[in-house]
């Protein structure tokens, strides 16, 4: 239901994070009023909102931030009394795979039971016959995959606690709709990534090291399993399926990929090639190195390997199946950004980043700026 100015209402958790970004763009352009749940952090936590909390930024006015926490089930109740949302996107999460193992509880609070305390929060506002939820599934869910590629039949094995804590979020959507007919969805994502990606995940991580050691701001990057495999898709595509998920007719879950994977290493390779670094290898397992092939830095050891990075349990494989979405939502990756393409614009991004880096040290210097 529209609100008084005729307008939908949406509320985002996660909002500070890639994903809330792009979909915060994508439902101004469409003309939502869009609430943003964001968590308490001792430092600045929105830089990826700056431009659109920026007064000139398109119907920034409907763009409204509030304090809450997926483990603090009062504040939710309160913001989703306080908001009335007709549709609800629940991206939080603590989304690091790896991370997972060093905060096993907290990611089951946050991306586990979070979900839950979101479902029972819209019960307890009376909100379950209007608002439709959106959950952030994803394909670590499938894990030590069953078969190849991945689709909504395909049975889960998750192999972290990030993964196991999703597999709950998803089935407890399940369940709420099959229960009290909540208008109650399932996207399973698998990876998507973007200029605004998180810096320890793995495109990031290397986009941004091959621009910083091109620019002499960095001498080598470390890495982990160099052999595992993802389909990569481009954030602001995917949150066009969230959106289109929540618009159906009748609650559903989603596979969203583009039906092409691709190894770590040569997402590697691409992005050093499109720094102006082309990398050849040499040596095998945590011995392996990445060399510059030719050109000014030619020789030089620019990517290693580091037990450091590899997981207690690893996800060799990841393939989606994306014909639902297809067919269904009208969503079609093969009309949308390529995995190259997707690389060369991350890199180019971090090229402009490391220039600004280069600039800020030399202003700071300048300043006397204590850190
Ligand atoms: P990010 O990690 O970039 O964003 C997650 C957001 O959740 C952050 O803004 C974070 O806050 C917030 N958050 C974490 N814990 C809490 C909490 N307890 N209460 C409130 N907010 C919290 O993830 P993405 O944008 O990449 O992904 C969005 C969602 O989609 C996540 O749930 C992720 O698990 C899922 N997903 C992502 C995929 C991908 O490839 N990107 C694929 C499939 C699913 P802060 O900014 O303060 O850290
Ligand atoms: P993933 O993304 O675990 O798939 O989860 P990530 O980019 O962290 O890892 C992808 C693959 O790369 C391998 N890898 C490394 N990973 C990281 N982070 N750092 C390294 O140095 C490194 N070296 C190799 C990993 O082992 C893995 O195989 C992301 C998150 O966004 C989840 O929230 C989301 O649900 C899934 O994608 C779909």
């Amino acid at each position: 239901m529209p609100n008084a100015e005729g307008r939908k209402v949406a509320l985002i958790t996660g909002v500070c994070g890639q994903d809330g970004s792009y979909l915060t763009e994508l439902l101004l352009e469409k003309g939502y009023i869009v609430h943003g749940l964001k968590r308490r952090s001792s430092s600045f936590n929105h830089p990826r909102l700056e431009h659109i909390l920026d007064k000139d930024y398109p119907n920034s006015k409907n763009f409204i931030l509030h304090y809450a926490d997926m483990v603090d089930s009062t504040s939710l109740t309160n913001l989703l009394k306080l908001t009335q949302p007709d549709e609800i996107y629940n991206l939080a999460a603590q989304s690091h795979v790896k991370v997972s193992f060093e905060l096993p509880e907290y990611t089951a609070a946050a991306s586990g039971m979070g979900a839950l305390n979101l479902l029972e929060a819209v019960r307890g506002a009376g909100l379950a016959d209007k608002t439709r939820i959106y959950q952030a599934s994803t394909s670590e869910m499938f894990g030590k995959v069953h078969e190849v590629p991945q689709s909504e039949t395909t049975p889960f094995h998750p192999r972290s606690p990030y993964g196991v804590a999703k597999v709950y979020a998803f089935w407890i959507f399940v369940n709420y709709r099959e229960s009290y007919n909540m208008f109650c969805c399932n996207g399973i994502l698998f990876n998507h990534e973007s200029p605004r990606r998180g810096e320890t995940f793995v495109t990031r991580k290397i986009t941004m090291a091959a621009a910083r050691i091109k620019l002499g701001l960095q001498d080598c990057v470390s890495l982990g399993n160099l052999d595992a495999k993802r389909d990569w898709g481009h954030a602001k595509d995917y949150v066009e399926a969230m959106w289109r998920i929540l618009q159906q007719d009748k609650a559903d879950d989603f596979v969203v990929a583009t039906g092409i994977t691709t190894t770590v290493r040569a997402f590697c390779e691409w992005s050093f090639n499109r720094a102006g670094l082309p990398l050849r290898w040499e040596g095998e397992g945590v011995n392996e190195r990445g060399i510059v092939a030719s050109g000014e830095h030619e020789g030089k050891v620019v990517v290693k390997v580091s037990e450091r990075f590899f997981r207690p349990a690893e996800v060799e494989l990841l393939l989606g199946d994306p014909a639902k979405a297809k067919a269904v939502l009208g969503w079609h990756p093969e009309q949308l950004t390529s995995v190259e393409k997707l690389c060369e614009e991350m890199v180019d991004a971090d090229m402009e980043l490391a220039k600004l880096e280069i600039m800020n040290v030399e202003m700071k210097k300048k300043l006397k700026v204590p850190y």
